[in-house]
C-alpha cells in the first residue's frame, strides 16, 4: 500500500490507521509547499490536488475518512468499525460530525488566517468560525462527560479522525475551554501506535 501525504496534514488519520493495523506501508511524500499536489501525476490519483491518497493495489481512494473507513472494513481484526448496525450509524453519525461541524470552521478560520491571499482574508470570519466551532464542540465536550471513547466500550476509526481533528483545534487554541476533549485527545494520542501530533509533524519538516 502506498499513502501518499505530507506530514503535518490530514494523511496523519490515515497514517495513525495503517499504524493502529499494523500495516505496512509505502509514505510518498507530496509537498504542497513546492506545489507538488498541482503536477499532472499527483492529479491522475487525486484531481481534486489534495492530500492524502491510499493506492491499494488497484485501488486510487482520496477523502481520509473514505480512507480510513475503508482500511477499517477491509482490517476488520482489531475492531475498528463496529460490527453492530446501530454502534456503526453512531460511527458515521460523529465522523461526519467531526468533518462537518468542527472541521469545517477550523479550516475557514486556517483559510482565513495564512491561506487566502491577504487581500481576500477576511478577520470577520474568523471570529465567527471560532464560534461555530465552539458552539459545536460543546455538543461533543458533553459525550465526553461519561465517555472514553466515541463510540460504545473501544476504540474505533472515528477516535482517530476525531482525535487529529482536535489537535487541529489545539492549533489555534480552540481546545482551552474544552476540559473533556483535550483529556480525550491527549489520551487518543498516548496510545502506543497513534500519529504524531501535529506541532511533532511540522518540526520533523525541519529536520
Ligand atoms: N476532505 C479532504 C481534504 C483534503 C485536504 O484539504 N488536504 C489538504 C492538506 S490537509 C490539501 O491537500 N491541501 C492542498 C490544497 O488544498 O491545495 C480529506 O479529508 O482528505
Amino acid at each position: 500500500m502506498k499513502l501518499y501525504g505530507f506530514a503535518p496534514t490530514r494523511a496523519l488519520r490515515v497514517q495513525w490507521t495503517l499504524q493502529e493495523l499494523d500495516l505496512d506501508f509505502e509514505y510518498v511524500q507530496v509537498d504542497p509547499t513546492k506545489g507538488e499536489h498541482r503536477r499532472p501525476e499527483f492529479l491522475a490519483l487525486n484531481p481534486a490536488g489534495k492530500i492524502p491518497v491510499l493506492v491499494d493495489d488497484d485501488l486510487v481512494l482520496n477523502e481520509s475518512i473514505a480512507i480510513v473507513l475503508y482500511l477499517a472494513e477491509k482490517y476488520p481484526q482489531k475492531g475498528f468499525l463496529p460490527a453492530d448496525l446501530r454502534a456503526r450509524a453512531d460511527m458515521y453519525r460523529w465522523l461526519l460530525f467531526t468533518a462537518t461541524e468542527l472541521e469545517q470552521p477550523i479550516w475557514r478560520i486556517a483559510r482565513h488566517t495564512h491561506q487566502y491571499p491577504v487581500e481576500k482574508r477576511l478577520p470577520a470570519e474568523i471570529a465567527l468560525a471560532r464560534q461555530d466551532f465552539l458552539d459545536m464542540a460543546a455538543v461533543m465536550e458533553k459525550h465526553f462527560e461519561t465517555r472514553t471513547v466515541l463510540v460504545g466500550e473501544s476504540v474505533t476509526v472515528a477516535d482517530f479522525v476525531a482525535a487529529y481533528t482536535l489537535d487541529m483545534a489545539s492549533m489555534v487554541h480552540l481546545l482551552e475551554s474544552l476540559p473533556n476533549l483535550s483529556a480525550y485527545m491527549e489520551r487518543m494520542y498516548a496510545r502506543p501506535k497513534a500519529a504524531p501530533r501535529i506541532a511533532q509533524a511540522f518540526a520533523s519538516l525541519n529536520r
